[in-house]
């Protein structure tokens, strides 16, 4: 089978790469990436070489190109990751994320469309359902919740779910959603809670916390959602969505002193800043769909996946040393300088 993965320099898309070429060595993997601030070609130096690997540099709101790739490769499966993915650069400048999250997302599956592509696989997220309340732990959300969303961001994730849907609907084209969790693991880009806090940490930077720091997020392991989505593509139902998340909420503040402890750094690094404008509280996903359809669970506990994390950024140093002396700075001065 031939895999067009979109997006696949950036975080997850690079680590679902691995996984698909480590699992399903008889597939061929076919990455496009605008290679925007998010993705790295370094990400995916270890395979570039391999014989059924390519990498194409390209924007998925690019019309001709899209349709060119997709009459050269006749893919089998499309997986969208492509997309602007920082609610915070969302707040800034919203237009990029309209573009690429949404009409971006209409290219491809019109291309799927001439193309006859079996199956068009969209990587949602958990913020399309807004948020839960602290107070109601009882709460999840479930593939029945209404959509209801914060930030241009979720607005424009949100805007890709639907228009997937109606793409099911009226053309039959063969769709599946997975709206996931927050995840954490190797190649997450330090703009991110977790990564920031360890790269700022590690060079004794204060350790920007929004608000109070009592918003909760419910992380799961890279590697879990990539399995999740391996097992939708291949044996979830069309037209579906399908909720990813390892029951695991923790408040942001816990886990930016757990970075400190486990790196032997002071909690005075700790400042507390101004908060995240429309900031979600709680997001906490019922994975039982998934679980019950598929067989999915997740198989890595916080307390491992948060430990391989660090010290992957402590033998790494090289790959986001790298992204933080560069443009980075001037996002950073931008949007904590005088936070
Ligand atoms: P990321 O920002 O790390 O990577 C995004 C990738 O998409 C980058 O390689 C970038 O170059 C590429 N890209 C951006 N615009 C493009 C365009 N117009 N054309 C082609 N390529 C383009 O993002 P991520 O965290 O890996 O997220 C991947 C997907 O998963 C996104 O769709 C995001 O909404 C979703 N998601 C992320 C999380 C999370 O916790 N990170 C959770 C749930 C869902
Ligand atoms: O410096 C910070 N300080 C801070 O307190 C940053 C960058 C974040 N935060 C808080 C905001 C959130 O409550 O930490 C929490 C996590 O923030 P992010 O890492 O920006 O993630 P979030 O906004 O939850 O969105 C993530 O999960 C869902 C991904 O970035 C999205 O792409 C995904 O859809």
């Amino acid at each position: 089978m031939t895999i067009i993965v979109t997006g696949g320099a950036g975080f997850i898309g690079s680590n679902f790469i691995f996984f698909e070429l480590d699992r399903h060595p008889e597939d061929r993997i076919v990455c496009l990436d605008k290679l925007t601030y998010a993705g790295n070609l370094s990400t995916l130096r270890d395979v570039m070489d391999r014989p059924n690997f390519r990498f194409i540099k390209m924007d998925i709101c690019d019309r001709e190109g899209v349709f060119r790739l997709f009459e050269e490769e006749k893919p089998d499966i499309v997986v969208n990751f492509a997309a602007e993915s920082h609610v915070d650069r969302s707040i800034e400048d919203p237009g990029v994320f309209l573009q690429t999250n949404i009409m971006g997302t209409a290219t491809l599956m019109d291309a799927c469309r001439k193309y006859g592509v079996g199956r068009f696989h969209q990587v949602s997220t958990d913020e399309v359902y807004g948020d839960l309340p602290l107070d109601r732990p009882d709460l999840m959300f479930t593939e029945e919740t209404p959509i209801h969303t914060s930030s241009p961001y979720s607005s424009s994730k949100a805007a890709a779910d639907l228009l997937a849907l109606a793409y099911h609907r009226t053309y039959g084209l063969p769709v599946t959603i997975s709206r996931c969790s927050n995840n954490y693991g190797p190649y997450h880009f330090p703009e991110k809670l977790i990564p920031l806090m360890i790269a700022n940490a590690l060079n004794d930077k204060p350790l920007p916390v929004y608000g109070t720091g009592e918003n909760v997020r419910d992380w799961l392991y890279v590697e879990d959602h990539c399995r999740a989505i391996d097992l939708i593509i291949r044996k979830g139902r069309v037209g579906e969505v399908y909720n990813v998340g390892g029951h695991n909420e923790m408040r942001n503040i816990d886990i930016v002193k757990l970075i400190c402890h486990a790196l032997g750094k002071p909690e005075s690094l700790i400042t507390f800043v101004t908060d995240r404008k429309g900031h979600d509280m709680r997001y906490a996903i019922d994975p039982t769909k998934i679980h019950s359809e598929l067989g999915w669970l997740p198989e890595t506990k916080f307390a491992d996946g948060i430990q391989k994390t660090i010290d992957w950024y402590l033998t790494h140093r090289d790959w986001w040393e790298e992204i933080i002396s560069g443009e980075y700075q001037n996002y950073y001065e931008k949007m904590y300088a005088n936070r």
